[in-house]
């Protein structure tokens, strides 16, 4: 692709190119905008490893001869610096352009030093952007305050250039506080020419730590008045969590028979974990059971003797919150002629028991 000034009549003396053809000889671009000319001159190709393109001079009438460039577009053909700042007039008159690799050198006066060497890099005729690709899916687990910190997704992303890739940035910055949940984050590289490209990431903290739970203490309680249970006040556990608790619960029953009962006592957290504790309850029954002996009975010696075989004394009559187990007196075969006490003992189902006479 040849370079060249060219004027057609309509736009003055400006900048065209050449492919060798006649269909690809064309105006590349009216620099000096309308019938006013740009008068482009020294041409100085610039070849580097990454990008090539051309430096020159050009006329504006917003800023007067200063150094200009293209890459063979009109997108890319542009003032690359009003050196002497200002418009016709104010011109810095580049001229001498010099270039290799890296370095563009020419000569040029900013109105103040008189003309002088300026240099450029030869990075400016870098119009690619760079790419980069976020990672996907990083987890990481909630610390004791249900946080985490944000990692250097710079390093952990992928990123490339044609020429090369000078700063990366991210937001939010590495080590901030990363929340519960999806954090997104936005990494954004940026190479020599201030080409710019970016891509999204969700860091996820995830609460892996289970709840504790310390079960209230044990309970020892006699069965309610009359009842064979009892109706019993648990109290509350002690429960934390690195995030937040949802759910707190037990599997007690609604009163409790005469036994040891294990109560479970279960905490969930928010995000599912969840731990358990146990809690002892034990119900006696120290309720005595009732009796009372049957009413006194006066009855004959058998005949002939001075005794009573299998005297009728009677039933006496018993009750127990839980339940009679035994009721016995002491009645022997026979009794002798005389007035007997005899001691009626109830035992209840728990091992409890009464007497009467
Ligand atoms: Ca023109
Ligand atoms: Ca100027
Ligand atoms: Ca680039
Ligand atoms: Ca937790």
């Amino acid at each position: 692709m040849a370079l060249f000034a060219a004027n057609d009549g309509t736009n003055g003396n400006e900048l065209w190119k050449s492919d060798g053809t006649l269909a690809g000889t064309v105006l590349l671009k009216d620099i000096n905008a309308g019938s006013a000319s740009s008068n482009p001159n020294g041409f100085t190709s610039v070849t580097t490893f990454c990008t090539d393109g051309v430096i020159f001079g050009a006329t504006t009438a917003a800023n007067g001869l200063e150094p200009w460039r293209t890459g063979g577009t009109t997108l890319t053909t542009k003032l690359i610096q009003d050196i002497r700042s200002g418009a016709t007039g104010s011109m810095s008159s580049p001229a001498s352009f010099v270039a290799d690799g890296l370095n563009i050198i020419f000569t040029a006066n900013n109105g103040s030093t008189g003309s002088e060497p300026f240099i450029l890099k030869t990075w400016i005729f870098d119009e690619t952007a760079p790419t980069v690709t976020c990672p996907s899916g990083t987890t990481a687990s909630a610390d004791a305050s249900c946080q985490s910190s944000i990692p250097d997704y710079c390093v952990l992303s992928t990123a490339a250039d044609n020429c090369n890739v000078v700063t990366r940035a991210q937001s939010p910055a590495i080590g901030a506080t990363a929340s519960l949940g999806a954090n997104p984050i936005s990494v954004t590289i940026t190479d020599e020419n201030g080409n710019s490209a970016s891509c999204s990431a969700t860091f996820t903290v995830v609460d892996t730590t289970a709840p504790s739970v310390t079960a209230p203490a044990a309970i020892t309680q006699n069965t309610d008045s009359g009842l064979c249970y009892a109706t019993v006040s648990l109290g509350s556990p002690s429960t934390s969590d690195n995030c937040s608790i949802t759910s707190t619960s037990n599997n007690a029953p609604a009163t409790f028979p005469v036994a040891a009962t294990t109560v479970i006592w279960t905490v969930i957290d928010g995000s599912g974990n969840s731990s358990t504790a146990t809690q002892l309850v034990t119900i006696s029954d120290a309720a005595i059971p009732s009796i009372t002996a049957p009413s006194a009975v006066t009855e004959e010696a058998d005949v002939g003797a001075c005794f009573k075989t299998a005297p009728t004394l009677g039933s006496p009559t018993t009750g127990d919150n839980c339940g009679v187990a035994t009721t016995a007196s002491n009645v022997g075969p026979t009794r002798a002629v005389g007035t007997h006490t005899i001691p009626w003992t109830v035992t209840d189902i728990h091992g409890n028991s009464n007497t009467a006479t």
